[in-house]
């Protein structure tokens, strides 16, 4: 029966990830900056999402999006070539209840120089030399933290100009001084304080690419509701064998 289960189960996740279409996210309007104004990267679940394209305007915009992360262990973000992303950036990451996990100022140079990221553009992700990992309660020590992130679901992304930090209450998530090519794990203290605000000011504008690799699109309404049709069938289906 467990097996059944399983395998119906797969059938519903693989017809909704079944077409493959649209891999750019274009901003719509201006994105949100805090996870319950954050732009939902809707579309069909499991497509492949591979570049956010958008622009920070006035006033230290940011620009937060919800995604999901299908292939952890492969993930990365980053912010591309100085056309690509015109400004000097700034990559956020955050998880589903808005907790501080990641932060890049300017990517690490072995990455940037395999990914061709431009200078004092941004990356997260694994792939870089253990080093480049930095704990902001130890900034100073090279390998202070260990990449990874929780496993396979949604997260917050969210891209700034360099002096905007993302922050709970007054108190900045992550470390905002030098090394600033650290891909930085947030303080300890606020590891469980979810954004709520940014400082930092900012009247730089530009617009920007977010290039993608281990995400995809967020599921549609519409294919939340297939999904959950699917699943209470699999209940109604337990129940009637049971
Ligand atoms: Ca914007
Ligand atoms: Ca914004
Ligand atoms: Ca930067």
């Amino acid at each position: 029966m467990r097996h059944a289960q399983l395998w119906l189960s797969s059938i519903a996740i693989a017809a909704l990830m079944a077409s493959a279409s649209a891999q750019t996210w274009a901003e719509q309007g201006d994105a949100g900056d805090l996870p319950s104004t954050a732009q939902v990267v809707s579309g069909n679940f499991g497509d492949p999402l591979t570049q956010i394209t958008g622009s920070i305007g006035t006033g230290g915009d940011v620009d937060m999006f919800l995604i999901y992360i299908s292939d952890p262990a492969n993930f990365y973000a980053h912010t591309g070539s100085t056309t690509a992303t015109t400004f000097d950036s700034k990559l956020h990451l955050f998880d589903a209840n808005g907790n501080p996990l990641w932060m890049d100022d300017d990517a690490p140079s072995d990455v940037a120089g395999s990914l061709e990221i431009g200078s004092l553009r941004s990356y997260i992700g694994g792939g870089s030399a253990a080093g480049n990992y930095r704990s902001s309660d130890t900034p100073g020590t090279a390998g202070s933290a260990t990449w990874g992130l929780p496993g396979a679901g949604f997260y917050y992304i969210a891209i700034s100009h360099w002096q905007r930090n993302s922050a709970a209450g007054s108190q900045n998530h992550f470390h905002t001084g030098s090394p600033y090519d650290g891909i930085y794990a947030p303080k300890a203290l606020l590891a469980n304080a979810p954004v709520n605000g940014w400082t930092g000011t900012s009247t730089t504008t530009g617009t920007y690419t977010i290039s993608l690799q281990g995400a995809s699109f967020v599921p549609e309404p519409a294919s939340m509701l297939a999904l959950g049709a699917g699943l209470a069938g699999l209940l109604g289906l337990r129940r009637r064998k049971k």
